[in-house]
């Protein structure tokens, strides 16, 4: 669509449809601090930040950014930046802190506030009950292995809908369950630090059997309310012809492990035996649960991964699934990388948006779709002028929204988007030193600094439209300070 300004010449107009919500994500682990405050029970993150060697530099979540303390001055921010909605998790163990039995009021009291806090600004509250931080008690006795912690998971959900529900539209269940089983009780780089395929197989569908049954508790106790869960989807893409079976393999474990039962009721076929539960653990009437309808998929978009034919190289990288064989992961030469060291393709979020689109079953019908989380680290610094000037973040920031702009043209039924992450924060085993923010924080103060992307941003969620200077020149990447 074009249009023409006053001085005549013409400019393209980028607008999102009435009512598509501009937001920000966080998680509790990640920002909240407090972690003993007012009868907190300790989760796998604490256990797991606080076993040296774990997390680089030692660091830990006891003060992240603080903002138990700081919430009200983080919701000046929020709204001095327009944003329609926040996305946040709630710390499980502050609301009952061995993971089940008594509710210690304190931690409902501060979610309590913090949606009032909200709701005084007119931003709406997005919640994720689960953001990975299992409350330790429930660790000890078995974990996500075990089945009884998805019907202690159901509880909790009750609890927060009975609590907060009345103010809150958006519930998602679950954040990245695939990153919980697999980089958590698989390959053990996340807490708990488990490394044992058959605990993370059995952790995979006890995940999916937790967001099962807190979605039907959801659903009765809250009728109006959207309920959903936001998955971490990549596209996997074979470099060459040899490594397309493996991408198949990839894509199954990566991707369809997790959304093929949420959307079809069943495991992907293609995924190895050892990735998946044994049939003795699923019971009757599982599976059916695990595919009760939602009202959206949230999708959480970083990067490609890209696999080709190992010619006697071995992969380092084990985040990204290989299908096994002679295949290891690549990374193409002509795309950027962001300061994580991920690629940077902007068309693999087009490409994704589109694929969860055509598989939506009739059992879903009328889901639609959020991006729960987009967004890079970058390697930001207050410069001399007092400004963070994050010109990669920005890039980032505009190659993606032209992909999903684009999408809804193309018939995506996206409402909304949310950039990870409003602040930097606790980056799992990163700690510290991976930036993600749209707002820098200086961890030794807690002053927050605004960075030029979150004024791009700002005008973006308050124009409901991209920057007209956006137009016509590509995706625009810089590459990331690597
Ligand atoms: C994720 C996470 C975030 C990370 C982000 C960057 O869900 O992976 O939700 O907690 O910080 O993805 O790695």
């Amino acid at each position: 669509m074009s249009a023409t300004d006053t001085s005549g010449s013409a400019k393209t107009v980028r607008a999102f449809p009435e009512g598509f919500v501009w937001g920000a994500a966080t998680a509790a682990y990640q920002i909240e601090g407090a972690a003993t405050a007012d009868g907190r029970g300790p989760s796998v993150w604490d256990t797991f930040s606080h076993t040296p060697g774990k997390v680089r530099g030692g660091d830990t979540g006891d003060i992240a950014c603080d903002f138990y303390n700081r919430s009200e001055e983080d919701l000046d921010l929020m709204k001095s930046l327009g944003l329609a909605a926040f996305r946040f998790s709630i710390s499980w163990s502050r609301i009952q802190p061995t993971g089940s039995g008594a509710i210690n009021q304190a931690g409902i009291d501060f979610y309590r506030r913090l949606v009032d806090g909200l709701r005084e600004r007119e931003i709406a509250p997005a919640i994720t009950l689960f953001h990975w931080d299992l409350p330790q008690g429930l660790e000890d006795a078995g974990g996500w292995a075990n089945r009884d912690t998805a019907e202690r998971f159901a509880d909790y959900a009750q609890i927060m809908a009975e609590a907060i529900g009345s103010d809150c539209d958006d519930w998602m269940t679950l954040n990245e369950p695939q990153v919980v089983a697999n980089q958590g009780y698989r390959l053990g780089i996340h807490a708990p630090g488990v490394t044992d395929d058959a605990i993370a197989a059995a952790t995979t569908h006890h995940l999916l059997l937790a967001h099962g049954l807190a979605t039907q508790r959801l659903r009765s106790a809250l009728p109006a309310a959207k309920l959903g869960l936001a998955l971490n989807l990549n596209v996997v893409k074979a470099a060459d012809s040899f490594a397309e079976a493996a991408a198949v393999v990839a894509d199954a474990e990566q991707n369809r492990i997790f959304m093929d039962p949420i959307l079809h009721g069943s495991y992907p076929a293609a995924a190895r035996p050892h990735m998946l539960p044994p049939e003795s653990l699923i019971e009757d009437g599982d599976m059916d649960l695990i595919s009760t309808p939602l009202d959206f998929i949230g999708i959480n978009y970083y990067a490609p991964f890209y696999l080709k034919r190992a010619d006697g190289v071995v992969s380092t990288d084990r985040r990204t699934p290989t299908g096994g064989g002679d295949v290891v992961p690549f990374m193409p030469p002509h795309l950027p990388t962001t300061a994580m060291g991920w690629l940077i393709e902007p068309q693999g979020l087009y490409e994704m948006l589109k694929i969860v689109t055509s598989e939506l079953p009739d059992k879903q019908s009328g889901c639609r779709l959020y991006i729960t989380e987009n967004g890079c680290a970058a390697e930001d610094y207050v410069d001399p002028n007092g400004v963070v000037n994050d010109v990669e973040r920005i890039s980032y920031l505009k190659g993606h929204l032209d992909a999903i702009w684009r999408a809804i043209q193309d018939g995506v039924p996206l409402d909304g988007y949310f950039q990870w992450s409003l602040l930097d924060n606790f980056e799992w085993a990163y700690g510290y030193q991976k930036r993600f923010g749209v707002v820098f924080v200086d961890f030794g103060t807690q002053k927050r600094t605004i960075k030029q992307s979150a004024r791009v941003y700002q005008q973006i969620a308050t124009t409901n439209e991209l920057p007209h200077e956006w137009a016509g020149e590509g995706a625009g990447l810089i590459a990331g300070a690597v």
